[in-house]
């Protein structure tokens, strides 16, 4: 991380005045996150509600099943960068980084003799932010421009977690081991590489579109206000929070020019 940051540094100063060009750009697309630790507490919630679910659909007094939850992981990024081109195959600079995903489950049981509803629900939301020192190169200028890039830096994240699990009366049997009920702020965060595959179309003079796919490792760690590590299903905190995983993304940049250089080629 510390290797990466100096040599970016280095590369700065080694063209501080030199005629380069500034450029934004903004994309955006699907993003994968393996949570793998938090999707196993999912899945262990799910063989739960399934044995409940079979169990009550044994009995003549009790109507309703409950859905399974959604595994956490897949959802929307959106990213803003703004890189120095000292020259025309490298850029330099800072990215920040935006992505979501989220899984709401509801469903009740009906205990048809009382009326009486038991609800059964869990959403999660989870929300990284990152914020990366960029370096992107061009390999390939063949009218679409072929690049790759390299990111360092900090994910902050968040992840709410509300569950909720009642049980009919009439299930047969005392019932251990039920997800808690919760209403859980995490947040956290941790350190994260990046690298990446472009292709950019360029438009017109200083106007590209670019599409990318990049491959993030990033492991956070979470905890609420009293430290504990998110425990979806109750069987005891998970470690870290995996947030590796794919993006692709589309997207523009433009070149700004440079602030009080008024002239740019
Ligand atoms: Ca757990």
């Amino acid at each position: 991380m510390k290797g990466l940051a100096a040599i970016c540094l280095l590369l700065l100063l080694a063209w501080p005045a030199a005629a380069g060009s500034l450029e934004f750009a903004l994309g955006g697309g699907p993003t994968a996150v393996a949570l793998v630790e938090i999707n196993a507490d999912v899945d262990r919630v799910n063989a739960i509600i399934r044995h409940v679910n079979e169990t009550l659909a044994l009995l003549p007094n009790v109507e309703g099943q409950v859905p399974e939850a959604e595994r956490l992981g897949g959802g929307i990024c959106l990213e803003a960068a703004e890189r120095y081109r000292p020259n025309d195959w490298l850029g330099i600079g800072g990215r920040l980084s935006y992505a979501r995903s989220a899984s709401e489950m509801s469903g009740e049981y009906l205990s048809t003799d009382t009326s009486e509803i038991s609800t059964v629900e869990m959403d999660l939301d989870l929300v990284a932010v990152g914020v990366l020192l960029d370096m992107t190169f061009d390999f390939l200028d063949a009218g679409i421009i072929l690049g790759g890039g390299l990111s360092a830096g900090y994910y902050f994240v968040g992840l709410s977690h509300t569950s909720l699990f009642e049980i009919p009366q009439e299930y047969p049997e005392a019932l251990s081991g039920l997800p808690p009920d919760a209403q859980t702020q995490y947040s956290g965060g941790g350190f994260g590489l990046e690298a990446s595959l472009s292709v950019s179309i360029p438009i017109f003079s200083g106007f590209s579109i670019e599409t990318a796919v990049a491959y993030r490792y990033a492991q956070a760690t979470l905890a609420d206000g009293s430290g504990q590590h998110p425990d979806l299903d109750g069987n005891g905190p998970v470690d870290g929070t995996d947030l590796s995983g794919m993006t692709v993304r589309i997207g523009f940049s433009l070149d700004v020019g440079i602030p009080g250089s008024d002239e740019k080629e």
